[in-house]
């Protein structure tokens, strides 16, 4: 038997499954090796916006299925949507057993006020961002307007949509700058609303920072990607720590043998009948019952 890590709380965003450069394999063992309460899925996690390539390897079912023998085993999943997920915003209020779809969420963890988006609300300016941090929780759902009202404004002109994420990989002149504003204007609206904790991804930049200001502090965090750093955030024992794949070789978990020997077909097939599965349980039950009451 394999001893797993307990968390309370693991997140993780950015994963862009359905393509190329998501490192699902590391993931996988990375999944394979916590136990968590509760799992927070912080945006980009299933890249829609790829997915008419057509790419979408055992690999990457896999960790699909991962999630929802998770969920079957009791663990909160709380899907928030980010950018290239952006579809699932529709869904977004739904819970279905044990996974629920949102786009931002607020947790009182210990006593204290946690914050979680994915962080593509700041992708159309930045600079209209520090100001309207002034506005607190209005300022970020003015953004969210703002956002979506350019990015249907190019898609309508045939143009592609705007990413900051984008262009921070592709290390253009003002990505660092970038990075510090997305940063510093994140924990700006956080101290404005009084959040001790903000959580977000969406730049692939792992973090764990207290940022001051003259309004008071508040504990940034980014949870980074699976793309480049292969990072998840932690919370247990009342503190937050960064996971690092690379650095933190502690476990050197694999991928569980039941799911090594599966098939394509037997992993969709996994991952579209857990319903059906879980009605035949039921059914067998009532009928070993009625069996005992005869
Ligand atoms: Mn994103």
């Amino acid at each position: 038997m394999k001893i797993k890590r307990k968390v309370e709380i693991a997140v993780i965003s950015d994963v862009h499954l359905g393509t190329y450069g998501c490192h699902a394999k590391h993931l996988l063992t990375y999944l394979n090796s916590i136990e968590p309460k509760k799992l927070i899925l912080n945006g980009d996690i299933i890249d829609i916006w790829q997915f008419s390539k057509r790419y979408f390897p055992k690999s990457h079912l896999k960790v699909i299925k991962k999630i929802m023998d998770f969920a079957s085993e009791g663990v909160d999943i709380v899907y928030i949507t980010g950018n290239h997920d952006e579809m699932l915003r529709k869904f977004s209020g739904t819970t279905i057993g044990k996974i629920s779809i949102v786009d931002k969420l607020v947790l009182n963890l210990d006593g204290k006020k946690a914050w979680f988006f994915h962080g593509d609300v700041f992708d159309v300016s930045i600079q209209n961002a520090k100001w309207l941090a002034k506005l607190g929780g209005w300022g970020y759902d003015l953004l969210t307007l703002l956002n979506r009202g350019v990015n249907w404004y190019l898609e309508k002109r045939g143009k592609e949509r705007y990413s900051l994420s984008k262009k921070v990989k592709n290390g253009v002149k003002g990505a660092i700058k970038y990075i510090n504003d997305f940063e510093k204007v994140t924990a700006e609206i956080a101290i404005e609303n009084g959040y001790d904790y903000v959580i977000c991804g969406h730049i692939h930049q792992p973090k764990l920072e207290l940022i001051e200001n003259k309004n008071g502090q508040t504990t940034y965090l980014n949870s980074g990607d699976w793309v480049e750093n292969f990072t998840a955030l932690e919370y247990q024992f009342k503190r937050w720590k960064i996971y690092n794949f690379n650095k933190d070789k502690l476990a050197p978990f694999v991928v569980e043998n039941e799911m090594d020997n599966m098939e394509m077909q037997d992993l969709i097939a996994a991952i579209t009948i857990v319903e059906q599965e879980k009605k035949k349980k039921k059914d067998k039950k009532k009928k070993k019952k009625k069996k005992l009451d005869n």
